[in-house]
């Protein structure tokens, strides 16, 4: 995967409260295009994997309940600049602390829930897309 793209989820909590369409909307009028996208849910297994760098921190147990509780949204998004850009439009991890108009500040409601997520490298990106997405599935 070329640094163009990331990879995001839109969590559990954004899928509950109805927000996908809001949340793809804010994402596709911010320039990125959607290159690959599905409705899934992660296994325990699976969670436990992609936050494996975790695994020490307090809430690990938390979280991993939480990502797999019900289904997300998995997309990999490209435009100029993808990683750092989509780490700039969701905001920081606690929507507290989230800039007014970023995603979690829209639509996030904890540090812990906190609606979506988005990789913090090129080299993250291209794990987290093909953890999800074969080749034949990206666009
Ligand atoms: P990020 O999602 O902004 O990259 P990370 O530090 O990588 O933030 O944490 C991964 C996820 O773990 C967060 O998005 C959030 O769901 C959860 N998390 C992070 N810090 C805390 C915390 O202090 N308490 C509870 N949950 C947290
Ligand atoms: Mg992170």
């Amino acid at each position: 995967m070329a640094n163009n793209r990331t990879f995001t989820m839109l969590k559990p909590d954004s899928v509950e409260k109805g927000n996908i369409g809001p949340i793809l909307e804010k994402i596709t009028s911010s320039g990125f295009r959607i290159v690959a996208m599905k409705l899934t849910q992660l296994t325990t297994a699976d969670a436990e994997a992609f936050y494996d760098i975790h695994k020490e921190r307090p809430f690990f147990g938390d979280l991993v309940t939480y990502m797999t509780r019900g289904p997300i949204v998995a997309a990999i998004l490209e435009k100029d600049n993808a990683v750092e850009d989509f780490r700039a439009l969701i905001g920081a991890t606690n929507p507290a602390e989230a800039a007014d108009g970023t995603i979690r500040n829209m639509f996030a409601d904890s540090i812990s829930e906190n609606a979506v997520h988005g990789s913090d490298s090129d080299e993250n990106a291209a794990i987290e897309g093909a953890f999800h997405f074969s080749g034949r599935e990206m666009f």
